[in-house]
């Protein structure tokens, strides 16, 4: 495997284990491997809709790492698939959500991709961008009002949805109360077919901290080393009661913005191609074999265990039933109340 720049006299690992390592590259794995299976089910027809995280695998993987869990509390968007499976979701229960099954958490009446888990500490959340970001900074202030030092919520989003209103107040908000709350952005370059330069004037978000009196900073979301250490250091100040940040990732989309979507109706093949180069999983696989915690063969081994933990998941999940259509109305209405009477 070529030599990268990370060479042994190099490499920071910010005091990551060499477990912590191979964890994050197994996540990185299985994000790619639950990724491409969405996809193959909604061409065979077995589910309604897909999104992929290909391209911020390192970025969700390293954060993933720098959250505490049993703590910590995620308020996610829907390409965290990686955040999810790194605070301790299985492939089983994200595919009971995919295939919308009656044992998913949600009853199986969420979107797909809109994971919760409330032993994970994963909030559910709406489509509707941005929407999740009051709720998520409602919690943080939850914890600060009832004196829970030492906890604090992560809330992710994408570049487009820094544009909203609810993004805005959300981080007025956290700012004013000094909240132990993570604005996390994972900057793709994209919005569906809405480039960067359509959507903001000044490409670097991070740098809108500022102008709420917040610390910010951005990092390399290719690397989940660089990722890690700016998570864990903005999380470690929110739980010292040290307030808010705002923390951008760059990174990049690379498949369609859903199983919806003809990316190349909007972007050329070239520009995809160009930053694919950077792809983070090979990039991620050379830092371990050449600072010799893994081997290439110790990859492919875990390579067959994440296919093999996928397709098992698969089938477990697909056998599963849907909710039963008397269900319709639970947890919907308050008490045996039915809309038509
Ligand atoms: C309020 C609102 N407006 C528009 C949409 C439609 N929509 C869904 S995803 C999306 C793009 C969001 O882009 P970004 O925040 O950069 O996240 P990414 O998908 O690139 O990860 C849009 C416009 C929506 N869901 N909610
Ligand atoms: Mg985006």
């Amino acid at each position: 495997m070529a030599k990268t720049q990370t060479q042994a006299s190099t490499f920071e690992r910010h005091a990551l284990t060499d477990e912590q390592l191979r964890q994050i590259l197994r996540n990185m794995l299985l994000q790619r491997q639950l990724d491409n299976r969405g996809f193959q089910l909604n061409r065979q027809g077995k589910v309604p809709f897909a999104l992929g995280s290909e391209g911020h695998e390192a970025l969700q993987a390293g954060a993933a790492m720098a959250f505490t869990r049993g703590k910590d509390l995620l308020a996610p968007y829907y390409r965290d698939l990686g955040l999810a499976l790194g605070i301790g979701l299985t492939p089983y229960e994200i595919l009971l959500s995919i295939f919308a099954r009656a044992a998913d958490h949600n009853g199986g009446r969420q979107f797909p991709n809109h994971y919760s888990s409330k032993a994970a500490g994963l909030l559910s959340f709406s489509s509707i961008l941005a929407a999740h970001l009051p709720h998520a900074v409602g919690a943080a202030f939850a914890l600060k009002y009832r004196g829970e030092s030492g906890r604090a919520v992560l809330a992710t989003c994408g570049d487009g949805t820094t544009s909203e209103g609810e993004w805005h107040e959300s981080m007025n908000f956290a700012a004013i109360h000094k909240l132990p709350f993570v604005m996390l952005v994972e900057n793709n370059e994209w919005a569906i077919s809405t480039p960067l330069d359509k959507q903001m004037a000044q490409p670097e978000i991070w740098k809108r901290a500022v102008g709420y009196g917040l610390p910010g900073r951005r990092f390399n979301g290719f690397d989940p080393i660089d990722t890690y250490a700016a998570v864990k250091e903005a999380l470690d100040r929110a739980h010292s009661g040290g307030g808010p940040s705002l923390i951008e990732g760059t990174c990049y989309r690379f498949l369609a913005h859903s199983t919806d979507d003809n990316d190349m109706t909007y972007r050329t093949r070239d520009e995809v191609l160009a930053r694919r180069k950077l792809d983070p999983v090979p990039r991620f696989e050379a830092v371990l074999v050449d600072n010799g915690i893994m081997t290439a063969s110790s990859i492919e081994t875990l390579r067959k265990d994440v296919l093999r933990e996928t397709n098992e998941a698969t089938d477990a999940a697909e056998a599963m039933p849907y909710p039963e259509p008397g269900e319709l109305y639970t947890h919907v209405y308050e008490g045996a109340w039915q809309p038509w009477q």
